[in-house]
């Protein structure tokens, strides 16, 4: 050690490397085998409404595909804007995990749904539950989606490789 005080750039370098050692013990901490991963998703449909006189009725349509709804202002000069999506809609889990998603329809009547990656094809309807388990055996990014809501309800799967 210097018998002199450590100068800003020194000070700098210091916490550079003990931030380095803490990430890496974090990223150490990662599982060293397979986990059963349980996740619970949901089919929703966030909803605004406004009436005429606060704000006016969008003279735009939103992209086509199924995903948004606007309903025109009624009688009452209320108009409403939503949006069909998955909750969560990202999920991060590690390869080789074996991976239980449970479907619950919450809005919309039904969802025709495919997890492409993993051979996975159902309806889910409101109301109802469907659980799919798979073991997730190959990393990258996949998706989960609903074929008659797009382009909003399509989630995506991160499969993180094993060193
Ligand atoms: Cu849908």
């Amino acid at each position: 050690m210097s018998p002199y005080p450590a100068s800003p750039q020194q000070i700098i370098r210091r916490c550079l490397a003990v931030f380095a050692l803490a990430a890496g013990a974090v990223l150490q901490a990662a599982p060293a085998s397979a986990e059963s991963r349980f996740f619970t998703v949901l089919a929703v449909e966030p909803r605004g409404g406004v009436t005429t006189d606060r704000e006016p009725f969008p003279t735009q349509p939103l992209p086509g595909g199924g995903g948004y709804v606007t309903n025109p202002p009624n009688a009452q000069g209320r108009w409403e804007v939503s949006a069909y999506i998955w909750q969560p809609s990202q999920i991060v889990v590690n390869q080789g995990d074996e991976v239980t998603l449970e479907f619950v329809g919450i809005n919309g009547a039904e969802h025709p749904t495919t997890i492409t990656a993993f051979g996975q094809s159902f309806t889910l309807k409101r109301g109802h539950a469907h659980r799919v388990t798979f073991v997730a055996d190959k990393a990258g990014m996949f998706g989960f989606v609903c074929g008659t809501h797009q382009p909003s309800m399509t989630g995506s799967l991160v499969v993180l490789p094993r060193p």
